[in-house]
């Protein structure tokens, strides 16, 4: 059997369970079902909702079809890498330390792997360090990379860059942002900004926007991801620091509040830490720790 990735990463959250529940069961009573849910971080008002549709005794054949309801619909719809658009554009964001700047070394290994050509544009100028973390990353991975100076304004490094990607003909862009500026109005003011001008650099650009978000904070990052959204309109969620948190059940509260599929999940700090998410794999994980 092919190594259970989500297993490890999960490994503090299934930790949680074994507290609850000891030994595997067939069946588990529906407090221990709600206890378990609450110790992973899923939000009360999910939990609640998963409860109005069980019996008292829950099985595991139970468990996982209230659980995978919650990502039926639109949340498992994923825009395909690239298709007839190229370059594909894509555009990152999320509060500082999420962990967007790793993120994007992150995919643009995945896109690597699959032979595609990217181009990385450095659009968080707003700190000298964050423009020099993402060239470190570039130079690492040899992949191109376009950056200003710190200050800079950062919708000019999305036009540089897509106009550059153009020209040389890459498949992908991926675009850095800052995750703090002054205010948060002008946090929202420039991301606006820069989805414009992506637009101007190519039609319909960009064609994804990804929120990242720290899995660390669990379900209370959701206010954050619906500002995001309401900002600029969020296509797809990546989870970043999964590995080493109690908090894997707050991915049920992020699918469920935002109704925007979950893409990857991050599992480490290095470049090869990133899996595609499975709902189904991932639920099964953690109803493997309760069932026998
Ligand atoms: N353990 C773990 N650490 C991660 C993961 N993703 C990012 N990090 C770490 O989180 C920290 C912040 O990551 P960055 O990529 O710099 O975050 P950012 O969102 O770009 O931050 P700003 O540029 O400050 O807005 C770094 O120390 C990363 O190594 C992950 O999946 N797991
Ligand atoms: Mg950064």
């Amino acid at each position: 059997m092919m190594f259970n990735i989500f297993k490890k990463v999960l490994k503090r959250t299934n930790d949680a369970i074994k507290d609850i529940i000891p030994t595997k069961q067939q069946r588990i009573t529906k407090d221990e079902f709600e206890e378990i849910l609450l110790e992973s971080d899923v939000n009360y008002e999910l939990i609640e909702h998963i409860m109005e549709k069980l019996p008292s005794k829950i099985d595991r054949d139970r468990a996982r079809e209230a659980l995978l309801d919650i990502f039926s619909g639109e949340v498992t719809q994923k825009v395909t890498i690239g298709g007839d658009r190229r370059p594909f554009i894509e555009m990152v964001i999320g509060v500082n330390g999420a962990g967007k700047t790793t993120t994007i070394a992150k995919l643009a290994r995945v896109y690597q792997r699959e032979g595609r050509a990217v181009l990385l544009g450095a659009g968080d100028t707003f700190r000298a360090a964050a423009i020099e973390q993402l060239s470190l990353w570039a130079e690492r991975l040899s992949i191109p990379i376009i950056a200003t100076k710190q200050g800079h304004d950062p919708s000019a490094v999305v036009y540089d860059t897509i106009v550059s990607g153009r020209a040389k003909g890459v498949d992908n862009i991926i675009i850095d942002t800052a995750g703090r500026l002054h205010t948060q109005k002008n946090l929202a003011k420039e991301l606006q900004k820069m989805v414009r001008t992506a637009g101007k650099a190519m039609e319909s650009a960009p064609d994804r926007k990804i929120l990242i978000l720290d899995g660390t904070q669990g379900s209370s990052s959701i206010n954050q991801a619906k500002r995001f959204h309401e900002i600029i309109g969020v296509d797809g969620i990546i989870v970043t620091k999964l590995d080493g948190t109690a908090k894997g059940g707050s991915i049920l509260s992020i699918a469920h509040e935002m109704r925007i599929p979950i893409l990857y999940i991050g599992t480490g700090e290095t470049p090869d830490d990133l899996i595609e998410f499975n709902a189904e794999r991932y639920i099964d994980t953690i109803l493997g720790e309760i069932f026998v």
